[in-house]
Formats: structure tokens, C-alpha cells, sequence
């Protein structure tokens, strides 16, 4: 690349960083930042619950297939899954986020059980919610329109959590994540997910729990289509869930019954490129898309994990599909009408987006 072009690629990095964004496809324990992660890791070597020089390669290592990334998951639960670790690092993530001028985070994770630790499902989610309630005020980065009066709100106020089922569980453990997100809605939660191990788990398994949160009137995620499974993502496309992730594998029929559904794709460019759910971000399924205004959101997936960020995902997509400001700002502010938050806190979001776009266009 050429001077100029260095420097609109910087300019475009900085606009990426400076615009208000919305984040809805975001793993709690994908998120931990990798310092976070050493420091706990070394602690638990000191007290000899692991060996730190066996895991401290795994924990730097870059490039990692989707089974290598599951495995990774069960290091981080080792490591990270106490309460107050739990605390420490909900606060740090969303701290994180807030950073780069993210206005509304939908950030989801596992409530687990952990006899040896005294914890529980509920107690887990204590935890996460102790964590949010101690996000402190973080310096953000100033507005690209030279306007900061949006920039006002605790950045507490900004973190919509949802509840995820893994593949792993039962339908019972799947219906008791249900009934503790409905529990705990007056605290903030606002939706449910299924994610986990794409190889692991049966449909049927889950469904009796997705269906009852849809009866109770709580918006559903899915991760659909990470691994090839025409007959799940057929399953998933009739559910016709609130929103899904990734559709990296869908055969033709699936992939027009999709655009046809309009139903909202979190896209993790990143994520599916360094797990080889897609050849290369340029060949990504955003482009065609794209093409139809499909809605979309720019999303990390686990950006601990994979090493990024939205500001870097936003700014992928610009440069790899040539977009400019007006039609990223575009982006950005279509991922509204996708949140689950349906309170005070996404009209407030919805309102400021919308006064920017005023004052911008
Ligand atoms: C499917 C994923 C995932 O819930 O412990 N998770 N599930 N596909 C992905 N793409 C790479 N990335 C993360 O966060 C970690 C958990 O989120 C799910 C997995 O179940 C993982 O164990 P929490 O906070």
C-alpha cells in the first residue's frame, strides 16, 4: 500500500474505533483478556492446581481450529471459573468493550455448576451481575462527528446479558438456564442462546428449553450452520429463531430460505476465517449479504480468543469490501433494530444512534 493509502487505511481504523457501535454475538469467557488470563492461570500454578508452562503456550497460541477452540474453553472454565474471577472478569470485558465505543453489549455466557467450588447456575450469574455493577467509567475515545454529549451514560448501564445453553447439557440443564434468565430479566438478562461445540448435542435435545423460552416471550439466538448439518439447520430455520450466528454452512436451499426469513445474522468475519469456517474474509457470505440488505450485525464471537476487536471487525469489513464511512455508519445503525433489549435502555440507544445519524447526515 501506498502513503495515501496507509493513511486512509489509518483514517478508516480511527473512524472504526470513534463510532458508536452495538455488539450482540459476544462469549463472556471468549472475551477474558489475555493478561487476565495469565495472571490466573500463574496464581493456580503457584497453588499447584495446574502446571503454568503447560498452559501458558496454549493461552498465546494464534491460530486455533473450531475443535482446538472448545478445548481451549475447558482451560479457561478451569481457570476462570470462580466467583470472583468470574466478577473480575465481566467487569473487565465489558470495561473493554467500552473502550472502543461500543453503546450497547449484548454479552453471553454459560451459567455453570461447579460442586468443588460452591457454585451453582444462580450463584454463577451472581457473579456475572456483581461484575457489571462494578464496571468502572472508562476514558472513551472522542466522537467522529466532534460531538461527546452521547458519551455521558454509565458504561454499566450498557451490558444486556443473555443467558447461553451448551450443547453439552441436558434438556433439563437447558430448561433450568431458561428459568434462571427469566429470573433474573428484572436484573438485566435479555435473551437466550445456543452455542457450544457444533459437533456435540442433538436438536431435539434443546428444543423442549428454546420453545418454552419463546413461549415465555424471551428472544432466542442460535448458532446455526458452523459445521456442516443440513437437517439442524433445517430444524433451526422453522424455529425461525430471533436472530443467528455465523450460517457458514448452508446448502442453496437453506441459504434462500434464510434471505427469504430476513431473520438477522451476527456475522464473525475473524472468528470464521481463523476457524476455517470460511476460505478467507473476502469470500465471506457477508458479500452476498450485503448485496440484499439482509440485516446483519458486525459481531467478535470471542475476541480474547481470536485477538480482536468490533473496531477491527467493523474495519475488516470496510477494507475488504471497499465501504465507505456513510455506508459503515449504515451498518452500525441498522444493528439496533436487532437488539433483545426492549426497555428504557435500547430506546435510549436507539434515540442517541438516531441523533447521531441526525447530526452526521
Ligand atoms: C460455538 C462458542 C463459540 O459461555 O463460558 N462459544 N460456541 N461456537 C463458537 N465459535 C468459535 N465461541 C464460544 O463462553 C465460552 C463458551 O461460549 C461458547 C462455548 O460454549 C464456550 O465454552 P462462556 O462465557
Amino acid at each position: 500500500m501506498d502513503g495515501a493509502g496507509d493513511a486512509a487505511g489509518e483514517d478508516m481504523k480511527a473512524w472504526c474505533r470513534a463510532h458508536p457501535k452495538i455488539e450482540l454475538h459476544a462469549h463472556l469467557n471468549g472475551s477474558i483478556r489475555e493478561s487476565t488470563l495469565l495472571e490466573l492461570a500463574k496464581d493456580l500454578g503457584e497453588k499447584g492446581v495446574i502446571v503454568f508452562e503447560d498452559v501458558e503456550h496454549i493461552i498465546t497460541k494464534s491460530g486455533r481450529s473450531l475443535p482446538e477452540c472448545f478445548i481451549l474453553f475447558d482451560l479457561f472454565h478451569v481457570i476462570a471459573t470462580d466467583h470472583n474471577s468470574v466478577t473480575r472478569i465481566t467487569r473487565e470485558v465489558v470495561e473493554d468493550f467500552a473502550a472502543e465505543n461500543v453503546v450497547y453489549l449484548e454479552l453471553r455466557t454459560t451459567p455453570k455448576n461447579n460442586e468443588s467450588k460452591g457454585m451453582t447456575k444462580r450463584s454463577y450469574m451472581k457473579a456475572v451481575l456483581d461484575g457489571l455493577s462494578a464496571v468502572d467509567t472508562v476514558e472513551l475515545v472522542s466522537s467522529p462527528f466532534g460531538n461527546n454529549r452521547l458519551w455521558c451514560t454509565k458504561e454499566k448501564d450498557m451490558c444486556s446479558p443473555s443467558l447461553s445453553i451448551d450443547r453439552r447439557e441436558t434438556t433439563a440443564a437447558a430448561m433450568e438456564t431458561v428459568n434462571l434468565a427469566l429470573e433474573l430479566r428484572d436484573s438485566g438478562v435479555v435473551g437466550i442462546d445456543l452455542s457450544g461445540n457444533p459437533l456435540i448435542g442433538k436438536w431435539q435435545t434443546f428444543l423442549p428449553a428454546l420453545t418454552y423460552a419463546r413461549e415465555k416471550g424471551l428472544p432466542v439466538t442460535i448458532h446455526c450452520g458452523e459445521v456442516p448439518n443440513k437437517e439442524e439447520v433445517n430444524a433451526i430455520l422453522d424455529f425461525c429463531p430471533d436472530r443467528i450466528g455465523h450460517a457458514c454452512f448452508l446448502d442453496e436451499d437453506d441459504w434462500q430460505k434464510l434471505k427469504a426469513s430476513k431473520i438477522p445474522i451476527e456475522i464473525c468475519l475473524t472468528s470464521n476465517c481463523k476457524t476455517n469456517c470460511v476460505p478467507s474474509i473476502k469470500d465471506h457470505h457477508f458479500v452476498d449479504l450485503y448485496s440484499i440488505d439482509h440485516p446483519m450485525i458486525l459481531c467478535t464471537d470471542d475476541p480474547g480468543l481470536f485477538s480482536t476487536s468490533v473496531s477491527n471487525e467493523y474495519y475488516l469489513a470496510a477494507s475488504t469490501f471497499e465501504l465507505s464511512k456513510s455506508e459503515m455508519h449504515h451498518l452500525a445503525f441498522i444493528a439496533v433494530d436487532s437488539i433483545f433489549a426492549d426497555d428504557g435502555s435500547s430506546i435510549f440507544w436507539k434515540r442517541s444512534l438516531k441523533a447521531m445519524k441526525n447530526d452526521h447526515g
